[in-house]
């Protein structure tokens, strides 16, 4: 079979699909911005507010998209000409959203109208207090909600003629977009950033955002990006693996009010500031992956079908052990952080395909105080007192729902590793939630090829035609048991200098 029609079979798609998905994507492809309903309304408010010279506080969130969002509205009234102030909450002090608290701060401080970004649908406390204080409020948020009061102006996914949800960052793109009447090309790649960090579906106006975001980003190559992105190529794969972790590790670590930096730098003109910035951002990023090592070595893998601890980490670590965890022992896993004051305690589930969390959560929410997340990641809270009871519900649970490896791989040749297939895959890209980049298996590989490279040969090396490999960082050679092997992985570009090739990436 040719090798797109594989590709085709794979994706359940005819040619005429392919074709459409792969066309170049422009302006046009990005819903205009009175998709969302309000958005008239708002964009009166905030220009009146303009022309009286009101105080504005903008008011996000210390995750990459409440970060991306923020950026973007700042960034928005900077082009306006006129200046606001934003505020990040951090994660330790001052926990998520729009507080009570924190409006009467803002009163304090003189601020007569607050936007909300990726947050405030459900600040219905805190927007009850700025009617009472006498301050405006504007939310722009894409969380669930129950109810909102109808007095107040919403931009929402749910009140929009979006097909889907789309994450904080996109909402506040729009609001770009009507209050400067264009789309501008940064902005546009932070809401992609956000659709990303996010785990928006990577299908209809998101996947467009993304694609023309990254279209922008390699036209213009914003330095605030390739300080951050360690690679010469910019597709969504980089902002995944390399920028995106780097801008949440920040609100995860430091426990003080240091996330509000990341808004200067994706905001500041001034070079010297983002010199610095950037040096701090990786800085801290690498002090996250040290402080990921040691808690990983302290830990003593329990014979049970799944790992479930708490250890006395911050809240803000627990994911990216729980991820580590789960790719070092190939069990779900559960991480949860020393206590809070209130005696819960915050956690991160990771798991694989056929052990699905969510399905775990909604069959024992009386465990939960609180949960939220995808089929394979979710964060959760549970009363310290429940932890043993808890431990012992996963455990039975992941004894009869044991991980199935994904079954729909394509069946390749190794001939089919080479550049021109890599491209018939890439076009299809970005990849993303609910639209996955394809899988590839080769079977029976004759294993007296197999090399070894790397300090300690932890990496496996098949050398290829031309410059083509295929590569299993930190491959785990115990699996090879006999004279053949079925590989499986995804097909990667290698670019160095002026040389191009291909990496068949294993998939450990
Ligand atoms: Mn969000």
């Amino acid at each position: 079979m040719k090798f797109l029609d594989k590709l085709l079979d794979y994706y359940n798609i005819s040619n005429d699909d392919y074709l459409l998905l792969t066309k170049d994507v422009n302006e046009g492809d990005i819903p205009f911005y009175k998709c969302l309903n309000n958005i008239e309304l708002v964009k009166d408010k905030i220009l009146k507010a303009i022309s009286d010279k009101k105080k504005i506080l903008i008011y996000g969130d210390y995750d990459c998209d409440g970060i991306m969002a923020t950026s973007i509205l700042v960034n928005t009234f900077n082009k306006l000409n006129y200046e606001v102030d934003y505020y990040i909450p951090s994660r330790y002090i001052d926990g998520y959203g729009l507080t009570v608290d924190k409006v009467i701060k803002a009163k304090e401080k003189g601020y007569q109208l607050i936007i909300t970004v990726d947050n405030g649908v459900s600040a219905i406390e805190a927007i009850n207090k700025c009617k009472e204080l006498g301050i405006d409020i504007i939310v722009t948020d894409h969380h669930e909600y129950n109810s909102f009061p109808n007095d107040i102006l919403l931009l929402h996914p749910k009140e929009s003629k979006l097909k889907y949800m789309t994450s904080g960052g996109v909402v506040a793109f729009y609001l770009s977009y009507a209050l400067l009447n264009t789309i501008d090309p940064y902005l546009l790649i932070l809401a992609a950033t956000s659709v990303i960090s996010d785990v928006m579906i990577m299908k209809g106006e998101n996947r467009n955002v993304v694609k023309l975001g990254l279209k922008y980003l390699n036209k213009y190559r914003f330095d605030k990006y390739y300080f951050l992105s360690e690679s010469n190529i910019y597709d969504e794969s980089t902002l995944s693996m390399k920028v995106i972790p780097k801008i949440n590790a920040v609100g995860r670590i430091e426990q003080n009010k240091e996330v509000n930096i990341l808004v200067r730098y994706f905001t500041s003109a001034s070079f010297k500031d983002l010199i610095s910035i950037k040096d701090y951002i990786n800085g801290v990023n690498e002090r996250k992956k040290n402080l990921a090592n040691l808690i990983i070595d302290s830990i003593h893998e329990e014979d049970t079908s799944a790992l479930v601890y708490q250890l006395d980490i911050i809240s803000g670590m627990t994911g990216l052990v729980a991820s580590r965890l789960l790719n070092t022992f190939d069990k779900p896993t559960i991480i949860f952080a020393k206590a809070e004051k209130d005696n819960t305690i915050r956690g991160s589930m990771r798991s694989k395909n056929g052990l699905n969390v969510l399905d775990f959560i909604s069959n024992n929410k009386g465990l939960f105080v609180e949960y939220g997340g995808h089929n394979f990641a979710a964060g959760i809270i549970i009363n310290k007192d429940k932890f043993d009871e808890f431990k012992k519900k996963f455990i039975e649970y992941s004894n009869t729902h044991k991980f199935e490896p994904s079954s729909d791989n394509i069946l390749i040749n190794v001939d089919e590793i080479n550049l021109t297939n890599y491209e018939m895959i890439s076009k299809l890209s970005p990849f993303g939630e609910g639209f996955r980049e394809p899988t590839f298996v080769i079977k029976d590989f004759d294993t007296s090829l197999i090399k070894r490279m790397g300090k300690n040969n932890e990496h496996l090396l098949v050398q290829l035609k031309g410059n083509d490999k295929i590569i299993g960082f930190n491959y785990d050679f115990n699996k090879i048991t006999s004279n053949k092997i079925d590989f499986v992985g995804t097909y990667k570009l290698n670019k160095f200098k002026n040389n191009i090739s291909i990496n068949f990436s294993l998939i450990n």
